[in-house]
């Protein structure tokens, strides 16, 4: 497989509930590298532009006051399959549908408060990672355990 990148946000439920360091420990522990990270109040135009697809939909306006609510955790992160993996321990969209040992199957009970964001596709990841950071955010690095993740 190619080295994907992922764009990873916890949403500003996470943040007020205490979640940012158990979310972001999920993805560290699995192996893939962070590359970019950073705590941000968005406003409203970015979270519309970042949701675009959904803009037809009626919980469009909901969802831009919830992402707007109150700070998030922007996060980049890198691998071989991240953008798959990544959708794989979030779980699905509603977390009681999400299976327990994915992050919205531990840690939410509603669609409208699901505690974390992840791009859908490679393509959303480099879209969504250049739409939250700017390009002096990323950082490219070797991480100590790298030979101990992949022969
Ligand atoms: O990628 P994912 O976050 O799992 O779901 P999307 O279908 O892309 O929807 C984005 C976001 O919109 C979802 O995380 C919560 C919100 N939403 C909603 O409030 N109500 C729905 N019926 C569907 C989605
Ligand atoms: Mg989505």
């Amino acid at each position: 497989g190619e080295i994907e990148q992922t764009y990873i946000m916890v949403k500003p439920d996470g943040v007020q509930r205490g979640l940012v360091g158990e979310i972001i420990s999920r993805f560290e522990k699995k192996g893939f590298k962070l590359t970019g990270l950073k705590l941000f109040q968005c406003p409203k135009d970015l979270a519309e532009e970042h949701y675009k697809d959904l803009k037809a939909k009626p919980f469009f306006p909901k969802l831009i006051d919830y992402i707007t609510s109150g700070p998030v955790v922007c996060m980049a992160w890198e691998g071989v399959g991240v953008v798959a993996s990544a959708r794989k321990l979030i779980g699905s969209t509603d977390p009681l549908q999400a299976e327990p040992g994915t992050i919205r199957g531990d840690l939410a009970v509603q669609t409208g408060r699901n505690v974390v964001h992840g791009s859908d596709s490679p393509e959303n990841g480099k879209r969504e990672i250049a739409l939250w950071f700017n390009e002096n955010e990323i950082n490219q690095w070797t991480p100590a355990q790298a030979p101990w993740l992949r022969e």
